[in-house]
């Protein structure tokens, strides 16, 4: 197995003590942790005499290789020679990297354990394959743990070498269990560093059951880390995907569900207008006082936060509070989130105010309001550049990491817009890459789209939230694509007029059915 290969989701220590084994063959509990799913596993054993050392670790090894997962032995680099394993694991006191490197070669897995940004960066600067970060928790399967970092801790380290602008692979370890694996994935990652995995020992090797301790691990862990490619949205959304996006806009067209945009000076009339053109009924009221009876109307809120004034604050909390109570759905758009600190604030009072069911934004936006909202976040600095940039700067890595981290952390759906657009319900994150140069050459196209979401998800509480957000963003990304292509279109101002005839003219399509436009999505 090549070292780009290893997967470090889930990582097994392995530990002989007759406590934990309870007269149970150590290789019986490993293959049962595998069976389960485990991606990594490291053969630790203080104890044992070597020649016990190099039996076990061989029978390990055969069992291992049959899973295609790498085998590494804590510290006995001799053992990894004569079993001809993939690799070792070296803590501070142990042999030194740069021995083990040249005792096993360039091509063995080697890992290092650092409970300081220093010890990570001398192990990154070593040649080290990845990091085991601890302790996390303090832990019985080892007492002797010098440093608890809690998940801040291990954040530390992490934002600390992104800083220096070092990658390598990291895990945490210590007092792991499955009730605070989630936690401790998303409370130490930000936008542009994270976990890769976590480390375990006794939550599985002292299972009753290993493989059902494990599978529910990678459950659990699956949301918070999710896969590095997004799925394109045409791939999963087939023929019957076509049909639930029509459904979803006939619903619409069906039923004219109110929007109700509390919105910025800007876009007021532009956004009427597209609500209306995509077959709801607009409402523009920024007064708080007015949304408990407009919630009881069916409807959806926009909350945008352009133009955000302690006034408007009220007012703003006031109509979530309705729109929850009355349990309707909330958009909500951190307009320029990150370019003040009056709306970094508002932008945390909000979403720890009520629930919100769409959060929309741009990359800048959308990166400021996790980085905002991350429990253990304790300085900003970084945020403060990024929040008024809207061109790109994280990789697609980095942006599907973003938006299925918040939704997971909101349990919620979340839209990155972009050149290509990010949907994600944590579960599932979707890549679109409809869309026109225009929508970015004319104000507040950003902001119509959190009405036209709005109308959708009024329109289709029923439905699967995540398909229902796709639905609007690919008959708004497609309407301006086919408004750009035509001949009466010369430039941006033209673009809106016949931007708003083609979001009419293909709703009342897919209401009647044909979603043949559809074929545009990508
Ligand atoms: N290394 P459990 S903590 C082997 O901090 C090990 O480097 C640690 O065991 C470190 O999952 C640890 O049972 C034990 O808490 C982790
Ligand atoms: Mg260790």
């Amino acid at each position: 197995m090549k070292k780009q290969d290893v997967d470090y989701t889930l990582y097994l220590v392995t530990d002989s003590r007759p406590e934990i084994l309870r007269g149970r063959n150590i290789c019986d509990v490993v293959e049962a942790a595998l069976k389960g799913g485990v991606t990594c596993v490291q053969f630790r054993d203080k104890t044992s005499d070597t020649g016990e050392l190099i039996r076990i670790a061989r029978e390990l090894h055969g069992i291992t290789r049959r899973y295609n997962v790498p085998l590494l032995i804590n510290d006995r680099v001799d053992v990894a020679l004569a079993v001809g394993c993939e690799g070792c694991h070296v803590g501070q006191d142990d042999i030194k990297l740069e021995d083990a490197r040249r005792l096993l070669g360039p091509d063995a897995i080697i890992g290092v354990s650092a409970s300081t940004l220093e010890q990570a960066v001398e192990a990154y600067k070593g040649g080290a394959d990845y990091l085991g970060i601890g302790a996390v928790y303090a832990t019985p399967t080892k007492t002797n743990t010098k440093n608890i970092l809690g998940p801040e801790g291990v954040r530390r380290v992490l934002k600390g070498l992104a800083g220096l602008r070092y990658s390598i692979p990291s895990v945490c370890i210590g007092g792991i269990n499955t009730t605070n694996a989630q936690s401790v994935i998303t409370e130490s990652g930000g936008a542009n560093f994270w976990l890769n995995g976590i480390a375990v020992v006794s939550v599985i090797m002292g299972a009753d059951d290993p493989e059902q301790v494990a599978n529910g691990l990678l459950e659990l862990l699956g949301p918070v880390l999710p896969s590095k490619h997004a799925t394109g949205a045409m791939k999963t959304l087939s023929t019957e995907s076509d049909l639930r996006i029509s459904n979803a806009i006939k619903a619409v067209h069906d039923t004219t569900p109110l929007s109700h945009n509390m919105t910025n000076l800007v876009v007021q009339n532009f956004a009427a207008n597209v609500a209306l053109a995509v077959g709801a009924s607009p409402i523009m009221s920024n007064n708080g006082e007015e949304a408990a009876d407009l919630a009881k109307l069916g409807g959806a809120l926009v909350l945008n936060m352009g133009t955000v004034t302690p006034d408007s604050m009220r007012n703003y909390l006031a109509a979530l509070e309705a729109y929850n109570g009355a349990e309707r759905p909330v958009v909500f758009d951190p307009v320029g989130a990150g370019a003040t600190s009056v709306r970094r604030s508002a932008l945390k009072t909000i979403l720890d105010h009520g629930y919100i069911t769409v959060i929309k934004g741009n990359e800048g936006e959308i990166t400021t309001v996790y980085n905002e909202t991350s429990k253990s976040e304790t300085t900003s600095q970084s945020v403060q550049q990024r929040g008024v940039d809207s061109t790109s700067v994280l990789s697609e890595e980095e942006k599907i990491r973003v938006v299925a981290g918040l939704a997971t952390r909101f349990q919620n759906v979340v839209v990155m817009t972009g050149k290509t657009d990010y949907v994600s319900d944590g579960k599932s994150t979707y890549a679109i890459g409809n869309g026109h140069e225009y929508l970015g050459m004319v104000t507040g196209t950003g902001c119509v789209l959190g009405t036209t979401i709005s109308a959708m998800v009024a329109a289709n509480t029923k439905g699967d939230t995540v398909h229902t957000v796709i639905a609007g963003l690919l008959l708004f990304e497609i309407a301006a694509e086919v408004a750009a292509e035509r001949p009466d279109v010369q430039g941006p101002g033209t673009f809106v007029p016949a931007f708003i005839d083609e979001l009419a003219r293909l709703r009342k399509l897919a209401a009647k059915g044909d979603s043949g436009w559809l074929e545009r999505a990508e």
